[in-house]
């Protein structure tokens, strides 16, 4: 299946100083040979592996040269798919490449599909998995803290970690099945006590391996805050003050904001995406009364609310609404208004609306502002997750090692049950399938399909 010899553009088309197209396959020297002359005649026509060399690309039927080009050739297995490969730079002019693409199409390479350098660079073991997703990630990285991210990924962190994690699991099992293999010499108690304090441990990797993805994910596709709170609360001043701007219409007037509003801002480098509400409360036309379902529609959306009250009124009945329809959300409360006395001091609005304790800003001066930056970034990046473990978890990741986690859990319970070792052992087997999934040691053939699918071509 790997035999043949793919061909693709490896720079985007359109006028550039250089523009480079890829080859990887047995034929490649092969093809060269036939269409490449080299700057000086003297040298042979064959590159030394790893080195630039001069010389000029000629159709071989026609003898017309295409152009002057820089070729590298990289010798399998030391090269980005493990194969021969070569790079040939040329002129970044759409017709250079498509004239070099053409003749070597006409000694037989064949076109590239979507991801087929990544994709052999893969089943040739050279990465797994997670490397070979974290490229994409790189290059489609919007953000410094996402680039970053996938950088560590690929470098393989998360797949060292992965291994490791199936290694213990392998460990285990074969402890469980030498006991298995000698039932009679049995000491129980010992054992299962052992394997249920590291099937605990496992758990709570498993966990945090969970937890750290996930911010990954946060970094990559940005966080959905949506602001509520009564109206007049100084929702739209926040949206303002958090993008510098006057980007909503703010009044003394209770109704003024009628549609949600939103922007992302960038938060210490985390991509918030800031909506503004109508917010939620008595409605006295129908246009309050679509804002006001628009607001509960965003809430459903959200993965982070800032649930807003005035801290110097004392709390109403909507402020009691919004608190319980948010009450299983991930919240920051903010009590606004700080330069005004505070009508109720800050452990009853914690004991009232839940959610922690508020941060107190006063937008009119901006204060506050830096509270709340790192109560939300704490959100997200407290619970022992450091921005600088993160790796990219997809949904494939995300559900792979939720199944890893439950099958680890369902071990443990076995465990502590004091169930036959056996159907520990089967637990524990399914937790290790579910990450060789992730690594791609064990994936069926059409979830590889997909993962490189959504590649640029010539990656
Ligand atoms: N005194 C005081 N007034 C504020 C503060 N923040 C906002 N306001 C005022 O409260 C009113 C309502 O603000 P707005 O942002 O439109 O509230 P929203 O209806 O919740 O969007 C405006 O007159 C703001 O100038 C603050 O911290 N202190
Ligand atoms: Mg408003």
């Amino acid at each position: 299946m790997l035999q043949d010899t793919i061909i693709a553009p490896a720079t985007p088309p359109g006028e550039a100083a250089i523009g480079i197209v890829r080859l990887s396959g047995p034929a490649i020297l092969s093809i060269l040979s036939r269409i490449f002359v080299r700057g000086n005649a003297r040298q042979a026509v064959s590159p030394e592996p790893g080195r630039f060399c001069h010389g000029w690309i000629r159709d071989p039927d026609t003898g017309r040269t295409l152009d002057e080009v820089l070729v590298v050739f990289f010798k399998a297995p030391k090269s980005y798919t493990s194969e021969d490969l070569l790079e040939i730079h040329g002129h970044g002019n759409a017709a250079c490449i498509r004239g070099i693409v053409h003749v070597c199409l006409q000694q037989g390479a064949r076109m590239a599909l979507p991801g087929e350098f990544t994709k052999r660079a893969f089943l040739n073991g050279r990465i797994d998995l997670t490397q070979a997703e974290a490229v994409m990630e790189v290059i489609r990285a919007r953000s410094d803290l996402a680039l970053r991210s996938a950088l560590r990924q690929l470098g393989g962190t998360l797949s060292r970690k992965l291994r490791e994690i199936r290694e213990k699991i392998m460990m285990l099992l074969a402890g469980i099945e030498a006991d298995l293999d000698f039932p009679e010499e049995e000491i129980p108690d010992v054992i299962s006590s052992h394997v249920r304090e590291e099937v605990a441990a496992l758990v709570r990797e498993l966990e945090k391996v969970r937890r750290v993805g996930d911010c990954g994910r946060i970094l990559r596709e940005g966080v959905t805050a949506v602001i509520v709170g009564r109206p007049n609360v100084g929702k739209s001043s926040l949206l303002n003050a958090l993008l510098g701007e006057n980007r909503a219409i703010v009044t003394e007037v209770p109704g003024t904001t009628r549609d949600t509003i939103e922007e992302w801002v960038s938060l210490d480098g985390v991509p918030l995406r800031l909506v503004d509400t109508a917010g939620i409360g008595d409605a006295r036309d129908r246009i309050e009364e679509m804002g006001i379902l628009r607001t509960r529609e965003a809430l459903s959306g959200a993965d982070l609310v800032i649930f807003m009250v005035d801290g110097s009124e004392s709390l109403e009945k909507w402020d009691f609404h919004i608190a319980q329809e948010i009450a299983d959300r991930r919240c920051v409360v903010v009590l606004n208004k700080a330069d005004r006395p505070l009508k109720l001091d800050e452990k009853e609005i914690e004991a009232l609306l839940g959610h922690g304790t508020p941060v107190r800003t006063c937008l009119l001066t901006g204060e506050g502002l830096g509270d709340l930056r790192k109560a939300v970034r704490g959100i997200f990046f407290g619970s022992g997750v450091q921005i600088e473990e993160t790796w990219t978890a997809n949904a494939r990741h995300l559900d792979a090692l939720a199944r890893a986690a439950s099958e680890a859990r369902r071990a443990l319970e076995a465990a502590e049950r004091g169930l036959p070792s056996d159907l520990v052992a089967l637990d524990l087997r399914g937790a290790a399938k579910a990450i060789a999934e992730i690594t791609g040691e064990s994936v069926s053939d059409s979830i590889i399909e997909t993962i490189f699918s959504r590649f640029c071509i010539g990656k």
